[in-house]
């Protein structure tokens, strides 16, 4: 399997996935901003659309969407520790987070932070929803380790990345403690920790 990544990027959630799964696989860098390849190739012939990240499979085709290679990832992980099994209400719990976590907290509030055309007005409407999410997400963290409970999933890593992202769109997660905490256990995780060293730091 080939995983095309970015650093500060959604793709920290497969990349940690692979690590903890001890599957086989290679990491392409992509340049976010100008879609070029390691190898200088242009990302557009992985993902026409150019977000990352894509997982080339064995077979040579394409998987795209965070929340579906995760789970692909996680159903080949023979430590089965990144998802609950299938036909579980567990795994339908972390479905709903990996969608919860891609509309709610990524398309629907941080993501558009980023975009430099959209003036502060438009930036309020986000900045709104995020607190009304970050606070339900505090709430729910309150009583929990992990959002599924007491177990690690690969959602948790996936909240991570987006929580990361918090202070280079300068929205402070400080009035809430439990989802700072929960920042927090994730970056200790040694996988973690591996694939920041792997990708380095964000570029400027
Ligand atoms: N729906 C996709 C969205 C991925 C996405 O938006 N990735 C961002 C980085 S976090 C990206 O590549 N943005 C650059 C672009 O859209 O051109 C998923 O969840 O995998």
């Amino acid at each position: 399997m080939k995983l095309y990544y970015a650093p500060g990027t959604i793709s920290l959630m497969p990349h940690v996935a692979l690590l903890e799964s001890g599957l086989s696989f290679v990491g392409v860098r992509v340049d976010e901003a100008s879609k070029t390849m390691a190898d200088g190739g242009d990302y557009r012939t992985i993902n026409p659309l150019g977000y990352i990240p894509a997982l080339v499979l064995d077979d040579g085709s394409v998987l795209l969407e965070a929340a579906a290679i995760v789970q692909y990832i996680a159903d080949r992980d023979p430590t089965g520790q990144l998802a609950p099994s299938h036909g579980t209400v567990e795994r339908a719990r972390l479905q709903a987070w990996l969608n919860f976590l891609s509309s709610e907290l990524h398309k629907g509030g941080l993501g558009p932070l980023f975009y430099t055309a959209l003036d502060e007005r438009a930036k309020d409407v986000f900045r709104q929803r995020l607190r009304a999410r970050f606070a339900f997400l505090d709430q729910h963290l309150s009583t929990r380790a992990y959002l599924l409970g007491e177990s690690y999933s690969i959602a948790d890593v996936g909240l991570y990345a987006m929580t990361g992202w918090t202070p280079r769109v300068g929205f402070d997660i400080g009035a809430y403690p439990n989802l700072a905490a929960h920042h927090a256990r994730i970056a200790n995780r040694d996988a973690v920790r591996e694939v920041h060293r792997i990708e380095g730091p964000v570029p400027a």
